[in-house]
This record gives structure tokens, sequence and C-alpha cells, in this order.
């Protein structure tokens, strides 16, 4: 290659800086190659290019925070906090690029400079904090926050190592090897090391007087700031994202060091490193583990000595701490902020029980997404011996519930058993001012099911909905480009105009009707599908066939989200398909199979449900009689950018959870507002999806949440067949166990949880599953009228931006309002 990439005389007017005409932008970039990077133009890289481009961004994204947390000091208004353990952030150069206004500009520039801006976007790595839906809504409710102007930060953990990276062995199984997406520097963030906090855990708690204690002893650990900026879309104002990381406090413990036992101290020095290594990688489900309990209480403690500190520079009395400071908890993971915010205010500021009591429970909110994990008590009354003395004086002094003795014990934080345990929800719904799901279902399901008992007592207002949403900058203009131009173009308005109020999109409706918009629509989706084929060819070396109609399925292996039903699904069709002649498959609607997640790593079944995706897709893509009409593929090491290429593509998704189960989903949403159509079971937020876009418009199929219980009960009491209530499925198991995708005998685990108990309804709901595909195979025949549906899809999508739902948090739980940065406030 020639020096220097590009153009030689951009290059070295940028340096000497003689040329008056040099845009800034190249002036910053190439600066930063030559200061922030030591490089030398002549062997600069990708890397180098991304790492210079993106120290240049960060500068402008500085200037703006630091003004706006200025402007926001300066103002004092009410702030909210979001406390989540997970914050799933993606990739950040092209979002801040867009929110920014900035990308037009940096293109030119590093194209100047002789690289491609695409390339270096795909040269960052994933920030993957986060298991999937949970920390990706978290990601979507900071872009929203900022973008509205609202004053709020987000909470959560430093993880040395994020989300695992999956391999798929030959032999179809899941294997995983640490993330160190540490490891090529992150200009995306700026450590605070004056920032810090120190966190006890273990020790000896002992009462004083006035209900106060005095906690001592134990195990102090360092937690040490790190900010990441979270620039609004089309606004000044960028909020901050603080995540702490653990450090031993002095270093080495020094008394051990003295003692001459160096040993131990670098042990104990490891240990407190330990706390923010690596994020646990189970979605919904962490048992007992000692280190998830020290995380949880870790980033609680120093993001409310945080929150404290804030409020306390403001000299305002504490009991107005509510007036200024609302907390989320997102999910019962940051559920020790309560007992933790009683210790401060009754050991620290030496209130009274009842003050303190006031305070707290005016504080925070919890957002429920899931049933109910619980701690044992040996476990905390070890770690956190003062919390544990305050979460039983909330059981005594706080809550006397009336009612009978089962009822009591239903809503006790204390679960009686051995060993006894702290129900985590129930400390969460007493401690809080109000308490929502995330869909019309959910939260029904919350206020009926697991909080009935507090409904009863609190009243039917504590009990809120909030729908999520997601962010319309991501997932649509980011993603999906081509398909922004041709809205923006369509509806003759700013693009900031319908992507600020996504309820714009309405304008699009009449253009469904349209049949020169309809090939552009349709021209938008292939070239999406093209884009993922070539992905897919090169990184697995295999051709797709775009003409096919995509079938989508990405989220995290679970038995409840049923994958297993889309895989035995394919097979019915492969089966099918080898009944035909080839006369007849001419008629068959060509389909590709996409598959993407992650199994929790020691989640047996669904390992063992990837093994067969895996092996059935090896059979039928090399099947000279079907590999036309039918393929099937598992992308590994699912990611938020490997999102950003699946969703734009897919024809249709599925959302197939057993009814009851999925809080909400939300890839569902970001499926829609591309234009891609949803097979789905009637569960979480398909049902609103449904009541928007039509229900016309949704492939809905299987048995409804009320039926649930009883058919598990029939299963459990009055076993039926499967041969007799499913005579396809029956047939599709057997083939499995018969060996035609390799060794059946390694799937009989799997297909014995459907033969024996079947606890997520496969049985039941398989031939209307069968049917609905049937339906999506007919309605994709009349393709004018599928990208009608699409376009109509798109276009019903306006309420779940997540901005509002934001706007809902902020109004009817946080009671906070829009801080503007205005240009020159600061
Ligand atoms: C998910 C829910 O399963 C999903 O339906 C919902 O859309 C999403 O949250 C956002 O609300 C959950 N993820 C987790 C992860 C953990 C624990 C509980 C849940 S619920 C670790």
């Amino acid at each position: 290659e020639k020096w220097p990439r590009g153009d030689e005389k951009t290059w070295k007017d940028a340096i000497r800086g003689v040329a008056s005409d040099t845009p800034t932008i190249t002036k910053s970039i190439v600066n930063h190659v030559q200061t922030s990077l030591a490089r030398q133009p002549h062997n600069l890289d990708d890397l180098g290019a991304y790492q210079a481009s993106a120290l240049s961004v960060r500068d402008n994204l500085i200037v703006n925070w630091n003004e706006t947390q200025l402007h926001y000091t300066r103002k004092a208004p009410k702030r909210a906090y979001y406390l989540s353990l997970e914050f799933l952030m993606g990739r950040t150069l092209d979002n801040a690029l867009l929110n920014l206004g900035l990308k037009n500009k940096y293109n030119d520039s590093i194209t100047g400079l002789g690289f491609n801006l695409e390339d270096l976007i795909d040269k960052e790595r994933d920030a993957a904090l986060g298991n999937g839906g949970l920390g990706r809504l978290a990601a979507c409710y900071l872009d929203s926050s900022a973008s509205q102007e609202l004053p709020v930060w987000g909470y959560g953990l430093r993880y040395k190592y994020g989300i695992f990276q999956q391999l798929i062995a030959p032999d179809g199984q899941q294997l995983e090897a640490p993330d160190p997406w540490l490891d090529n520097q992150n200009p995306w963030e700026l450590p605070r090391l004056d920032v810090t906090y120190e966190v006890r855990f273990y020790g000896h708690a002992e009462r004083t007087e006035n209900g106060r204690a005095i906690w001592s002893g134990g195990q102090e650990v360092l937690a040490v700031a790190y900010d990441v900026m979270i620039p609004g879309y089309d606004t000044k104002n960028t909020n901050n994202l603080r995540l702490w990381e653990s450090k031993p406090k002095r270093g080495f413990d020094l008394n051990s060091f003295n003692a001459g036992n160096y040993e131990q101290a670098v042990e104990s020095s490891n240990s407190a490193a330990a706390i923010t290594a690596v994020l646990y990688p189970n979605d919904h489900t962490t048992f007992g583990k000692e280190l998830r309990l020290k995380q949880q209480y870790f980033w609680t403690a120093a993001s409310l000595a945080d929150i404290m500190r804030r409020f306390k520079n403001m000299e305002k009395p504490i009991s107005e701490f509510p007036d200024y400071v609302a907390i989320q908890l997102n999910d019962t993971h940051p559920t020790l902020a309560i007992p933790e915010l009683m210790r401060v205010l009754l050991d620290d500021e030496e209130l009274s029980w009842a003050e303190a009591w006031q305070i707290t429970t005016n504080t925070f909110f919890f957002t429920n997404h899931t049933v109910l994990p619980k701690w044992p008590i040996p476990l905390m009354e070890q770690l956190l011996p003062r919390h544990m003395q305050i979460i039983y004086d909330i059981v005594t002094v706080e809550k006397q519930f009336p009612g009978d003795r089962d009822r009591l014990a239903r809503m006790s934080i204390i679960e009686e058993g051995i060993p006894k345990q702290v129900r985590m929800a129930n400390l969460a719904c007493i401690g809080s001012r109000k308490v929502n799901g995330v869909a019309e279902l959910h939260s029904e399901l919350v206020r009926t099911t697991i909080m009935k008992d507090f409904v009863e007592h609190y009243g039917v207002s504590k009990f809120g909905n909030v729908t999520n949403g997601i962010t319309p900058r991501r997932w649509l203009d980011q993603c999906n480009p081509g398909l922004s131009t041709l809205i923006t173009e369509s509806l003759k308005i700013p693009k900031a105009a319908w992507l600020k109020d996504l309820y714009k999109l309405e304008g699009l409706l009449p253009f469904a009707e349209k049949a020169d918009f309809q090939k552009r629509w349709a021209a938008v989706k292939l070239s999406n599908k093209r884009r993922l084929a070539h992905y897919v060819e090169t990184t697995l070396g295999v051709s797709v066939n775009t003409a096919a109609m995509f079938d989508v399925q990405i989220k995290r292996l679970h038995e409840y989200k049923r994958q297993s039903l889309n895989i035995l699904g394919v097979i019915h069709r492969y089966l099918l398909l080898k009944t035909l002649t080839p006369a007849q498959r001419k008629k068959v609607v060509p389909k590709v199979v996409f598959f993407a997640g992650k199994a929790a790593p020691g989640y047996f079944i669904a390992k063992l449900i990837i093994r067969l995706i895996v092996n059935v897709a090896r059979v039928l893509n090399s099947d000279p009689d079907t590999k036309e009409y039918l393929t099937v593929f598992f992308l590994p090491d699912y990611s938020v950018s490997l999102a950003e290429i699946l969703i734009p593509a897919s024809d249709i998704s599925q959302h197939i959870s057993t009814a009851g189960t999925e809080a909400s989903g939300t890839s569902n949403m970001k499926f829609c507002l591309n234009g891609g159509l949803l097979v789905g079971t009637v569960d979480g937020a398909n049902i609103e999806i449904a009541e928007e876009v039509g229900e016309s418009n949704v492939f809905f199929f299987g048995h409804l949440t009320p039926a649930v219980e009883d058919l598990r009960y029939q299963h459990l009491y009055h076993p039926v067949p499967v041969e007799q209530k499913s005579p396809a499925l029956a047939a599709v198991l057997n083939e499995v166990s018969a060996g035609r995708f390799g060794d059946g005998g390694v799937y009989e685990p799997l297909l014995n949880t459907i033969r024996q108990h079947d606890y997520y309804l496969l049985t039941d709901d398989f031939d209307s599953y069968i049917r609905a595909l049937d339906m999506v195979d007919e309605a994709y025949q009349d393709r004018t009228e599928w990208i009608k549906k699409s376009i109509r899809t798109t276009a019903k999508m306006g309420k779940f931006s997540s901005d509002r739902a934001i706007q809902d948090y902020a109004q009817e739980y946080w009671n906070i309002e829009s801080t503007k940065l205005e240009n020159g406030t600061a």
C-alpha cells in the first residue's frame, strides 16, 4: 500500500496545519493519530483509524457532557437514577455520530484520509454488559432520557468480561470463551480515579441506641467510577452512565503484608478485583451465589453513596431527599439499595426509623420483569449483618399485614424453610413508592398473581404498567439507513421530527397503497437481506438465497421461549417437502430460517436445543431435494451488532413463548419497526403490537394464558400420549430419536421434556403453530398484500418508542422534568 492511504496532500495539510481549508474534523482525527495513539500515518490500519476517529468524536461528547452536568448542577432539578446490573450498549461510534448529527462530516473526512467509515465502525467491539432484553432495555432508556433532555443517570457495574463469546463446535455444541472487550482500550469511558467509595462486607453489626448500629470489621473494597457519555439525539444534552469497578482498598492488605504473609495479601486483593470481573451469564436465574450477592451490594452501596453525596452538595434538609432523587430498581437485582438507604439514614444520618422509612419508601420505584428470586438468610447474615438486622426490623416494625396465616406467610419478606430465604421482590415492593410490570398482560399478572396480596393491602394505584419501548435511533435510523431515508423522503418532514415523535410514522399509511412506494419499500428489504446474506457468506462460508422468505428467531435460548417449537416445526416442513414431487415443491414458498442466541453455560436443555438446530441445519442445507426450499442457519455469538444486521432483513420473526411467560419481549418491536411481520403467541407485548397494527397483520397461534395452568395440571394427572395429541409432532420426535439428525440418543433428555411433563406446552400448541406458519406462507404468496402489511406495521409502531416509555416513567413515577441545555447555557 502506498503512503499515505488516501490523498497525500490531505494528510500533509492536516499534519502541518497550514491549509486553511482542511476540515476541523480531519485535523482532529490526524491529531489523535499523532498524539493520542503516537502512530504514523503510513502504517495506520483500520483499527488505528477507528481509534483516532472515536477519540475525535469523544472530544465532542466530553464538551457536551461537561456542559450538561454543570447545567444540571446549577439548575438542581429532581434527578432520576436507573439502577441496572446490565447495560447492553452495543457499539457507540455510529450511534454517537448520528445523535450528534456529524455522520456525514466524519464520513467525508474519513474518506479523505483513505478509509471507509463503515469498515471503521466494524472495528469496534460491542459493550456487551448484559444478557438480553433487560440489559438492552436499560440502554434504550438511557438514549431516550438523554434525547428528551431528562436529568437521568444510569448506575451499573464495569465488568471486565461481558457476556461470554459463543463458539459452536462442529458437533453443534455451544462452547464459551471470555469476552475481553476492554483489551483494545475503550475510548467511550472516562476513568474517574478520584471518585471512589469504600464498601464493607462481612464483619459485625452491634446495635447501639435508638435503633442504630455500628457495623465494623470484615472486608473493605474500593469502588472506582468510570463514566460513559450518553449523547441525546438532536440535542446537546449528554447524560452519564456511571459504572463501578472494584479494587482492593490499599492495593494490598497491609496487615497481612507486614506479618510476612505475602500470598494472603495478594489473595485478598484478588478477591476485591473479582467482584466486577464478570457478568453472570444467567438470564432470569441466578441461584444463591455469594459473588453475585457481593456484586449486588457493592454496586448499590457505591451508587447510593454517590447519589447521597450529590444530594448533600445541594445543602437541602435530608427530609427533602425524595424531592430531588428518584431511584428506579431494574428488577430485584438492586433491592439491597432499600436496606442500604435505611442503614445510611439510621446509622450515619441518625434519623429515626419513621423518618428514614418515609424517605426510603418515597425514593424507590420497582420494575418487575419476571418471577421472584430469593437469597438464603445464612449467606445474607454473614455478608451483610447490618442489612439483615434492618430487614428483620422492616418485617417487625413496618409490615403488620392483616389477614390469615397463609396470607401473612405469602406476604412476608422472609420465607420459612431450610434455610430461610429473603424474598427480594416482596422487599422491593414494600420499600418502593410504586411497582410496575413491563407490558399490559404482565402488569395484570403482577397485580392478580404474584403481588395479589400486596394489591389488596396497599390498593391498586401502587401497581402500574409501563410497556417497554425501543429507541428508534438505533433500531431504525442506525441499523436500517435505507428505510430511514425512504421514510424521511416520503413523509416530507425532517428526519429528527419522526425520530423524536414516532407516532408520525402513521403518515406512511397512505403510502401503503402506492405502487411506486411499495417497490421502493421492497427494494430496501431486499438490500437488507443481501447485507445479511453477505454477513453469512463471510462468517459461515455458505451462500444464502435472498429470494426466499427470511424467518428469524433471535433471543436467549430458553425452554419458555420455545426455540424447540421452531426447530421441530422446521423438521415438520422438511419431512413434508421430502414427500412432494419436484413439481409440487416448486409451489412451496422458499424459506431461510435464522436462529441466534446464547444459552447459559450451565443450562443443559438449552444447549441441547442449539445442538439440535445446528444438526438439523447440517442435514437440510446439504439435501439436494430440499435445500432450494428450506435452509437453516444458526449464527454464532449473537450480539447487539448482529441484531442490527438481522432485524432489518427479516420478513417474519418468531415470538412464540408459552402464553404468560414472556413478560414483554422487545425484539418483537424492533422487527415490526423495520417492517417485519410477526408470528407469535398471545403473550407479552405481542398483544399490544397486535392492538396497534391490527390482528390481520399479526399471525397469532396457541393457547391463551388462562389455559396454561389447567393444561399443565392435565399433563401431570391425565397425560395423553403425543401420538394422540399431535401425530405430526410425534412423527417429528420419532425422526429425531431415530437419528436422522445425528445420534438420536443425544437428544433424549430434550425429547423427554416434551413427551413427559411438557411444561411449556409444545404438544398443545404444535398443530396451531404449523397452521399459523401455513397462513404466513399463504400471505407471502401475494407479495403486494404482504408489502402493504409490512408498511402498515411500521406505520403503527409509534407507541413502542422508548421515548414514550421514558415519558411515562418521568411523569407518572419519577416526577422529573426536562432540563434542556440551550446553546451557551452553561
Ligand atoms: C426480560 C424478560 O424476559 C423480557 O420479556 C423483557 O422484555 C425484558 O426483560 C425487558 O423487560 C428479563 N430479563 C431478565 C434477566 C435477568 C433476570 C430477570 C429478567 S426478565 C437476569
